[in-house]
């Protein structure tokens, strides 16, 4: 049974892209041959060749040695059945082989009997993965080849958990929502002065205390250290590392509501529901504090497997300079001691940073002499500017949900930026990568966290991932108006702005 192939116009990509379905039988859908002009982030290279892949009751995902992984992952994804290697017939092939580039770089091939993802790492796999997703069209694949690789190596999202809590399963429900994006870090801002959100045997009322509240005294919560487990485990399973957040020395009324004997004069504040910030800081001057750090980072670092730990350093108002620098510096050695690196926000420059430090850039302007100057003696940045990629900012005065003190950000501002060149006087090297943080002072369900979210983490994500010589608005609009038929279909509540042109369905 031949199917009439229909044209499709890049213009159908606004219609065509639907979430991946398996289906029983080929379905008289026509194979997007644009597909592969609209993938997001958009790859290195994609072109459609001619023929087209059926997936149907016959289709089998083949992994080899180290793929298994990703394939059940697939399987799951797809509804279809995983067997090993070998097997002929119309099969997705998964293939580790070929040189190991050190980061998610991948080929996709699609034939009409095969397709076959190939990767140096099991990441790379994950990523054409995601890729293939996109070419999904009611159950059948453009034949068409992807060669791809990522720009940055760091590709954050941010969550507050600690204003709001939000539980494991509406982390792991934002962490698959970022996977599709290829987004590979997830920091998790665990402790602020409205809530302790991480359980640490050794100070328990951190948790159950610190934790009790949240802003505007709505429900708190905490994770305990198998639920934070379960977290970094499932993000492992998408290739995203958790990078927890202690934030320190400001921003830490929880904390010290929590155990009278961190506060310099001895008594304990009470919880606070507010959104006032600098208000706080931990006693540099009593060495209680620095055992109280080194409990906190050993347990953190003892639950972590990523590289990182993240010490926050944001609007210490109620710290001296001196003091600031002093502390930083002994806290820094602290979690080196513990076998971690670094990440803090880019107050860290004002003292001194180890060489593995990175500044995560939060200001609202691109010029910031003390952070390029850090960079160009060799400080790593990640870049979070908050007037761009602070996904909590309104998008325009009507937004109901958000803040705007950075600035309003329409989708066209969360893209129009460059991070290679953004930063006046650092050096191209210094840039680790992107990372959108979505901060929960008004922000308290799933729904809310997706309507500021999308659509504006896909296109952080692809100044993240893909080469600057993609970069073109007018193109990249038309691609995330395709996105929005696989929103719907994830129920995913994104913000119908109207710089996009959406499918009417959606
Ligand atoms: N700035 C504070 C956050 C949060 C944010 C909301 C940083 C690094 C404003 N610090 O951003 O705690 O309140 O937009």
């Amino acid at each position: 049974m031949r199917w009439k192939l229909g044209r499709v116009a890049l213009a159908a990509v606004v219609a065509a892209g639907m979430s991946a379905v398996a289906v029983a039988e080929p379905v008289a859908a026509a194979p997007d041959r644009s597909a592969y002009a609209g993938i997001v982030p958009a790859p290195v290279s994609a072109r459609a060749d001619r023929g087209t892949f059926t997936i149907d009751r016959h289709t089998t995902i083949t992994a080899g040695a180290g793929a298994g992984g990703v394939a059940d992952y697939l399987g799951g994804v797809l509804r279809l059945p995983v067997r090993g290697p070998g097997r002929g017939g119309n099969t997705i092939r998964l293939v580790l082989a070929g040189r190991d580039e050190g980061n998610e770089s991948y080929r996709l091939d699609a034939a009409p009997g095969a397709v076959t993802i190939t990767a140096g790492r099991a990441a790379g796999l994950f990523a054409g993965v995601q890729t293939l997703r996109q070419l999904i069209t009611g159950g059948t694949i453009p034949a068409g080849h992807v060669s791809d690789a990522p720009r940055f190596a760091y590709r954050g999202a941010m969550l507050d958990v600690a204003r709001h809590f939000f539980t494991v399963a509406q982390v792991e429900r934002y962490i698959d929502q970022l996977s599709q994006y290829k987004i590979n870090t997830l920091h998790l801002h665990l402790a602020d002065d409205q809530g302790w959100r991480i359980q640490i045997n050794s100070w328990p009322r951190l948790a159950t205390y610190g934790g009790s509240t949240a802003v505007d005294g709505d429900p708190g919560g905490y994770y305990t250290q198998d639920q934070y487990r379960a977290i970094v485990a499932y993000a492992a399973s998408r290739f995203i590392t958790v990078i927890p957040e202690i934030d320190l020395p400001g921003h830490t009324n929880a904390a010290l509501a929590s155990y009278a004997e961190l506060n310099c004069d001895g008594v304990a504040p009470p919880l606070y529901t507010g959104t006032e910030v600098g208000f706080s800081s931990l006693c540099v001057g009593k060495e209680i504090t620095y055992r109280f750090l080194d409990d906190v980072i050993r347990e953190l670092a003892a639950i972590t497997p990523g590289k990182y730990l993240h010490i926050g350093g944001d609007e210490a108002h109620s710290t001296s300079q001196a003091d600031y620098i002093t502390f930083m510096n002994r806290v820094q050695g602290i979690v080196a001691a513990h076998g971690k690196q670094v990440l803090a926000w880019h107050q860290i420059v004002s003292a001194t940073p180890l060489p593995a430090t990175v500044a995560q850039y939060w200001d609202t302007t691109n010029d910031n002499p003390q952070v390029a100057a850090a960079a160009q003696r060799g400080t790593g940045v990640v870049l979070s500017p908050a007037n761009l990629a602070y996904l909590d900012m309104k998008y325009n005065a009507e937004t109901p949900l958000g803040q705007d003190w950075a600035a309003l950000i329409e989708v066209s501002d969360a893209y129009g930026w460059d991070p290679g060149s953004y930063l006046t006087g650092a050096p191209a090297s210094a840039i680790r990568g992107v990372e959108a943080p979505l901060w929960t002072e008004t922000l308290r369900t799933s729904a809310d966290l997706e309507y500021m979210a999308f659509p504006r983490l896909p296109a952080i994500a692809e100044l993240g991932w893909s080469p600057a010589s993609t970069h073109d608005w007018a193109a990249f609009r038309l691609r995330l108006a395709a996105q929005a038929p696989r929103w719907r279909a994830q129920g995913i509540n994104f913000y119908r702005s109207p710089q996009i042109p959406w499918p009417s369905a959606s």
